[in-house]
């Protein structure tokens, strides 16, 4: 009915609309579309097996959606514009038309190397505009995407890389990530030794590093394009079944092992789009007028830089900003600078960042206007009161409304938020749910809790366009992490409270991932990396409140044998972890033991390791069922003095 909303009335309308016919509002936002074929049924679902369907019988490439479909009006309108890391390097901007034909050209790339219609193929790249058009140029084929974050080490990538059996990797020599050079290539090379599926490297040349290229097996990405005359570069959008996947993308669980996140066509595309402009109130002014500088400071390695840096934004026909630096490079000033030389008009970050940023201090803030900027967004953990003011007040200069969007890899989109300027803001709080969505939260029995002033696990009890379809190859972990808990919903791990007004506030995870400067992980996932040191048994990883990153890793071991070293040895571990999945998974704290706390089955009672942790050391509950209730004594003891802060 609203192609945007645009008061609080719309939304309530639109709200009730989607609940009651959930099928009639999605078929019309649907309508606006470029289909091949149109679906024959909106939406099968149970969420037992589970099996969902959204679109079925429909036809469509999500590329035409993204790009074809806006170059009779926007041809010539700035689609992406790229800031280096370094400041001084040129800034590149892609029209509508240009991206268009460098995503044709490198889908011809990609099909000249062997890819074809189901095949998995590898992104693992730095944040430059190749890895956008690498993205689209899978989706024009029909191959399937499977996006790995460039800081991921060797070991994250070849497990992924064999888990979704990918034929093709697209890397680049490196990337310029602050003041550090990282290495892509090399870290592909040593993945690869154990990937026998991979026929094919497409090298993008982004630094000027010297690297190995194997004959028959490397190709660099310039000089394959250059084999296409440009007269030869359209490529033809695949056609795709709604439901045909559209990309997997790895994200931590319970266990140590990554879960692959299937998302397909349609019901993605659609409900990316709907909450990008509703959500971010994007105005995409298509006739003569400027278009809204938008900017996701998300990498594309995770679930924010896909939905809402590259397709939301294009399918919306924005204007996105892509970023390939961090926030603190050249100085703490630098996403301040980048507003005021863009002129952006949106921007959405992540806690952590805001936290950090915060801390070194006004004076990097100081020496800009931040005076385009009109909308702020927040996502990836909860953003506390302090944090939120802060960016209200010195940011969006107590003019900007704030949306704290929450969601989930599991979800592909904006779940519960805040319409900017529309909906009322609450600090610290995701607010209400957007239309589409149906937010319940049960005890731990499974029972609803109805009503106001009310707190327990949030689940969703009825399917949107973008819900998770599968886990890739492995339907019983899908059904088992998110439908089986409890029957019926949709579970998503996080603790919530629903207010006397009946707004949402998201208090954490209930479940043993981490969310470490927004960057989830699984506790297993950094035991398992600490464990590839071979002086050590056993480690246990819990989360403990960090200031700035949200939640810090805080891992106890146990050796094999005394190391008198322990400052050299603690160096050794956090290079394990690094190596073995990556810097991002670092322990912040590492507590020698000689023992773990664990019940006479054998399991560790992280609930102890975690009040140590957190430093509450006389509420520890009831030990009495432990095997070994002394270990408890010296872990309290050595909390005191043995972990340093790293
Ligand atoms: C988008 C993303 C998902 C988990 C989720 C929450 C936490 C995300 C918020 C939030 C409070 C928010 N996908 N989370 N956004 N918690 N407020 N606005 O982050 O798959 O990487 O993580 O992140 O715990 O379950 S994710």
């Amino acid at each position: 009915m609203f192609s945007r909303i645009n008061s609080f009335e719309e939304y309530q309308i639109e709200y009730k609309k989607s609940i009651e016919t959930p099928e009639a509002f999605w078929a019309e936002k649907a309508e606006a579309f470029t289909w091949k074929k149109k679906w024959d049924k909106v939406l099968e679902w149970n969420f037992d097996e589970p099996n969902v369907k959204w679109f079925s019988g429909g036809k469509l490439n999500i590329t035409e959606n993204c790009l074809d479909r806006h170059l009779a009006t926007r041809a010539n309108q700035t689609a992406i514009i790229w800031e280096p890391n370094n400041p001084n390097e040129a800034v590149r901007k892609l029209t509508y038309k240009e991206l268009h034909a460098e995503v044709c050209k490198f889908a011809n790339v990609l099909k000249n190397n062997g890819a074809t219609k189901g095949d998995r193929i590898c992104i693992y790249m730095p944040m430059v505009p190749e890895l956008a058009i690498a993205v689209l140029a899978c989706a024009r084929i029909g191959a399937i995407h499977s996006v790995v974050f460039g800081g991921f080490s060797f070991k994250s990538l070849s497990d992924r890389i064999h888990d979704a059996d990918c034929n093709i990797v697209i890397t680049a020599d490196g990337g310029f990530r602050g003041a550090k050079d990282i290495q892509l290539k090399a870290v592909v090379d040593e993945a690869l030794q154990t990937c026998p599926s991979v026929k094919k490297v497409v090298v993008l040349n982004r630094t000027n590093t010297n690297v190995q290229m194997i004959n028959g097996r490397d190709v660099w990405w310039h000089e394959e394009m250059a084999k296409l005359s440009s007269d030869k570069a359209f490529c033809e959008a695949e056609e795709m079944d709604a439901e045909d996947m559209l990309f997997i993308l790895y994200t931590s669980g319970s266990t140590g092992k990554p879960k692959g996140v299937v998302h397909t066509t349609a019901g993605y595309m659609v409900y990316v789009d709907y909450t990008f402009r509703n959500v971010f109130q994007y105005d995409s002014s298509p006739l003569g007028g400027e278009a809204d500088v938008y900017w996701c400071t998300a990498d594309v390695g995770w679930i924010t830089g896909h939905s809402y840096l590259v397709y939301g934004p294009l399918l919306a026909g924005a204007t996105t900003l892509m970023f390939e630096g961090i926030p603190t490079y050249p100085d703490a000033g630098r996403f301040w600078q980048v507003i005021d030389k863009h002129q952006v008009n949106i921007f959405y970050t992540a806690p952590t960042a805001i936290r950090s940023l915060e801390a070194a201090g006004l004076e990097f803030v100081a020496p800009y206007k931040l005076d385009s900027l009109k909308i702020l967004g927040s996502v990836g953990e909860p953003i506390n009161e302090e944090a939120w003011m802060w960016y209200h007040k010195n940011i969006g200069k107590e003019k900007c409304p704030i949306v704290d969007t929450w969601w989930q890899t599991e979800t592909g989109g904006i779940m519960i938020s805040p319409l900017a300027g529309i909906t009322k803001t609450k600090p610290s709080y995701a607010t209400l749910p957007l239309p589409g969505i149906q937010p319940v939260l049960l005890d731990e029995n499974g029972k609803e809790l109805l009503g106001n002033n009310v707190e327990g696990r949030l689940c969703m009890k009825f399917p949107w366009p973008s819900i998770i379809r599968t886990t890739y190859k492995n339907h019983d972990r899908c059904k088992e992490a998110y439908f089986s808990t409890f029957k019926g919903y949709y579970f998503t791990g996080d603790g919530c409270k629903r207010d006397e007004e009946g707004y949402y506030k998201i208090t954490g995870r209930v479940d043993d991932v981490i969310k470490v400067s927004g960057h989830l992980l699984g506790t297993a996932e950094i035991e398992n990396a600490i464990n590839q040191h071979p002086d050590l048994v056993e480690s246990a990883v819990v989360g403990f409140p960090h200031d700035i990153k949200g939640w810090g890793i805080y891992a106890y071991v146990i050796c094999r044998h005394e190391r008198k070293d322990t400052e050299n040895f603690k160096k050794e571990i956090m290079a394990t972890v690094t190596k073995f999945m990556g810097a991002i998974a670092k322990p912040d704290k590492i507590q020698i033991v000689s023992g773990l706390p664990k019940t006479r089955s054998g399991k560790i009672m992280r609930r102890i390791l975690r009040k140590v942790a957190e430093g509450d050391l006389n509420n520890l509950g009831d030990t009495s069922t432990l095997l070994d209730p002394a270990v408890v004594e010296e872990i309290k003891k050595g909390a005191l003095t043995d972990p340093i802060v790293a």
